[in-house]
C-alpha cells in the first residue's frame, strides 16, 4: 500500500522530489498532438539516421527489434505542467543505433511521420538517455501515443519525445524544430524550467 504524502507547506501535489518545478503529478496519460494521428503500419515503418555525407543508416521494424530492446522505468514531464511518474517503457537505446554512424556534427533534427520535427544536441541522445520506444506500460505503443514507435528522451520536456518517429538527420548547428520555432526552448530541461524562449 502506498501512502501519498501531502508534503510540507501545503502546496498540494507539488511536494514529490521527483517533480520538477511547476509540474503536477497526473495519473492518466494525456494525448498531445498538433495534428491527426498518422496511420503508420509496422510493415512500412522504418527509422533512418542520415549523416552529413548523405550516408543513410536504416532499420525496418524487424531489424530494429534485432538491435535489442531495453526496459526502462522513468518519469516524463510535459511543458504544459503535467508529469507522469514511474512509467514502464520498452525501447532500443539510441546508443546502439549510433554505433556505426560516423559524424562530426553535434546536433540532430528528429523527423516524424506526419511532419513533426524537434531538435536536440547529440549528447542528449547518447549515454543511456534516449530510446526509440515501442512499448509503454506493458503494451505496444498506441497510435495516439506515437505507435508503432516514438522517441523517448525523458530527461527533457516531452515535446522532444517525437511520436511516430521516422528518423534523425545530423546538423552542424542547433536549428529549431516545430515547437522550438514556435517559442519553445531550444533544449527544454524541466529541472531548469526551460519552457519558452
Ligand atoms: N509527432 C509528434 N510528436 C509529438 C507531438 C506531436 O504533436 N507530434 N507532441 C509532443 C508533445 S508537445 C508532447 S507533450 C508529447 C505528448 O505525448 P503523448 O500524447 O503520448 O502524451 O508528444 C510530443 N511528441
Ligand atoms: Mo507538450
Amino acid at each position: 500500500m502506498t501512502v501519498i504524502n501531502s508534503g510540507f507547506g501545503g502546496r498540494g501535489g507539488s511536494s514529490d522530489p521527483r517533480l520538477p518545478p511547476g509540474q503536477t503529478h497526473v495519473y492518466d496519460w494525456p494525448v498531445l498532438s498538433t495534428g491527426p494521428t498518422p496511420n503508420v503500419d509496422e510493415s512500412r515503418w522504418s527509422f533512418t539516421i542520415t549523416t552529413e555525407d548523405q550516408v543513410a543508416h536504416r532499420w525496418n521494424w524487424s531489424e530494429l527489434q534485432e538491435v535489442g530492446v531495453e526496459d526502462i522505468v522513468t518519469d516524463i514531464h510535459c511543458v504544459t505542467h503535467w508529469s507522469k511518474l514511474d512509467m514502464a517503457w520498452r525501447g532500443v537505446p539510441i546508443d546502439r543505433l549510433f554505433e556505426d554512424v560516423e559524424t562530426s556534427y553535434d546536433y540532430v533534427m528528429v523527423r516524424s511521420y506526419g511532419g513533426y520535427t524537434t531538435n536536440l544536441p547529440l549528447e542528449d541522445l547518447l549515454d543511456g538517455q534516449a530510446w526509440v520506444a515501442t512499448e509503454a506500460e506493458g503494451e505496444p505503443l498506441r497510435p495516439e501515443h506515437g505507435g508503432p514507435a516514438r522517441l523517448l528522451v525523458p530527461h527533457l520536456y516531452f515535446w522532444k519525445s517525437a511520436k511516430w518517429v521516422r528518423g534523425m538527420e545530423m546538423m552542424p548547428s542547433d536549428d529549431p524544430g516545430f515547437w522550438e520555432q514556435n517559442g519553445y526552448h531550444l533544449r527544454g530541461d524541466p529541472w531548469r524550467e526551460e519552457r519558452y524562449w
